[in-house]
């Protein structure tokens, strides 16, 4: 298939379409991606959360495909992801290292531009976050930024555009037409990246009312003091101690007012909507608001409070999301590319959902470096499938090029993971994972890192203070015990050091970046 590609597509068009077989039409890809979107927020995944918020289109896309239970990031956190899908390659090897970086190189290799080397027609839509101009794409239409959730601005190579209405439909409704405009000879590559669930999680107007009676289960470690972590303590992501109580709280002054409480950002939320619907969204939320002023509350109610309402203005996002997966799924149907096209459904990282009392990322621990993945592809893909294996962001560039049949520049860090998909025993996967977060100083005070992760254990480098941190995550899956130093330890804290040294040189991590 490899030759075949390389012959092929240095026909002309007309000779590529005839050379193919029907089984061997070459795959189109849909790489739907959203942002902060946390595991225990996709119904396919179980958790508690989500059965009262349920996700049935993503949920779709797992039962007709596969679901990935130990997918993770290199970096969690939104450009450096973003850097480390296009380029299969981990943030010291593609440049970018944080998203208060210079732009990205984008002159380097990308997956969107070997594919449309390959013939294939390449477009991203939405959130981009690498302040460069995007290359590679024959069409690119993205939002300023993290742009903004109510009429937004979009940037295209000739202006900036606002559009109106609500983000994640405006980004589903140019999908749609660049699908339906798109030169139908020639296989698809598009990267349609939502701004949702990004803070300030603003719902679509529909969606205002939709948890507000909805109580949600309060994590165990809501109130957790980070004994024995000391850059967990020291962090500042905490819902009840640092959320924006009017940017991202939406509460207001007092009974009955149309005026926020700390707002630092009104361009990005408030300034962007008209006269009439600010009216109305303080309306629909007025009732709940004004009930906040009726009673006193102490600490640990208002602590509470402020969990639900995070909860449910951010769920009422994710609904809007899953609608869009929804629209789309229903247009490939249509337009008969179900069968033949990949659907990706995944968020740049993971986020905390008020486990140990955050929201954000950036931390090693479970809930931010996990991603949540589905895909779909009947083709290739059974219903049903489980993939197991340690898979990471840095490999869905080598899978994407593996599975369109486009040889894997050697460069690229990542594993193709295509034989996991099909079902295939893949001996000797790889045990272990590396990670390296560096933006410190920055948002939300999280001390750099980097560690590795196996399935059973995790270790972690705070290194610029020199902190270890060890977690056994069969017995402490919430990462609440650091046993790094503790008796009976020394043996799985050589074997992970030892592990780590590797893959940093595996993977080239040069020094002055670990220190
Ligand atoms: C913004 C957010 C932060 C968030 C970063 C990075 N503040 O600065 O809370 O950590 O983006 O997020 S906001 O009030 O302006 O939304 S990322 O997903 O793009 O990496
Ligand atoms: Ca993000």
């Amino acid at each position: 298939m490899k030759n075949i590609n390389k012959i092929i597509y240095s026909l002309p068009l007309f000779l590529i379409q005839s050379a193919y077989s029907k089984e061997d039409k070459p795959m189109n890809i849909i790489f739907i991606m959203s942002d902060d979107h946390a595991i225990q927020a996709i119904s396919a995944y179980g958790n508690p959360v989500s059965k009262l918020a349920p996700t049935p289109n993503i949920d779709k896309i797992a039962h007709d495909g596969a679901i990935f239970n130990n997918n993770y990031c290199c970096n969690s956190i939104s450009g450096p992801s973003r850097a480390a899908i296009i380029t299969g390659k981990h943030s010291h090897k593609n440049g970018f290292m944080k998203n208060w970086a210079k732009g990205f190189d984008n002159t380097q290799q990308t997956l969107p531009k070997i594919l449309q080397k390959n013939g294939y027609q390449t477009a991203i839509i939405g959130k981009w976050h690498l302040v460069s101009k995007p290359t590679g794409f024959d069409y690119w239409i993205v939002l300023n930024d993290q742009g903004e959730y109510n009429n937004p601005d979009f940037i295209t190579e000739k202006d900036t555009v606002q559009y109106k209405g609500y983000v994640t439909d405006i980004i589903t409704d140019i999908t749609k037409k660049w699908l339906d405009s798109r030169d139908k000879n020639k296989p698809f590559f598009l990267m349609m990246h939502h701004k949702a669930v990004h803070r300030n999680w603003v719902p679509a107007e529909k969606y205002y009312h939709l948890y507000e009676n909805i109580k949600f289960p309060l994590p165990e470690n809501y109130y957790d003091d980070y004994t024995g972590r000391i850059a967990a303590s020291k962090q500042k992501m905490n819902i009840y101690r640092d959320m924006y109580e009017g940017h991202d709280l939406k509460m207001v002054t007092g009974t009955n007012s149309d005026t926020l409480l700390y707002d630092p950002w009104p361009q990005a939320f408030m300034n962007r909507m008209t006269p009439d619907e600010k009216n109305r969204f303080f309306e629909a939320y007025r009732k709940r608001n004004n009930d906040f002023y009726a009673s006193p509350k102490n600490e640990k109610e208002i602590a509470e409070w402020k969990y639900q309402r995070y909860l449910q203005d951010y769920l009422a996002v994710v609904k809007s999301v899953d609608d869009s997966v929804g629209e789309i799924l229903e247009y490939l149907k249509e337009n008969g590319l179900d069968e033949n096209t990949l659907v990706v459904y995944t968020s740049d990282q993971g986020f905390y959902l008020g486990e140990h009392g955050w929201f954000d990322k950036r931390f090693m621990y479970e809930e931010s470096m996990a991603m949540p993945m589905v895909m779909a592809c009947p083709s290739i893909i059974r219903p049903g499938t489980k993939i197991n294996q340690l898979t990471q962001n840095i490999d869905f560039a080598p899978t994407f090029l593996d599975l369109c049949g486009i040889e894997i520049p050697a460069d690229m860090q990542g594993i193709s993971f295509k034989p996991l998909l099909e079902g295939k025993k893949v001996k000797n996967w790889r045990k272990y994972l590396y990670y390296h977060y560096y933006e410190f100083p920055g948002f939300h005070s999280v001390r750099a890192h980097y560690g590795i992760k196996g399935k059973r254990y995790k270790l972690i480098h705070f290194y610029k203070d020199n902190n270890w941190e060890l977690y056994d995550l069969k017995t402490d899956p919430h990462e609440m015990n650091n046993i790094f130093g503790k008796p009976g330890t020394e043996k799985i804290t050589y074997k992970l050091k030892t592990e780590l040294k590797k893959l940093q040189q595996t993977y080239q991590v040069p020094e002055e970046l670990c220190r």
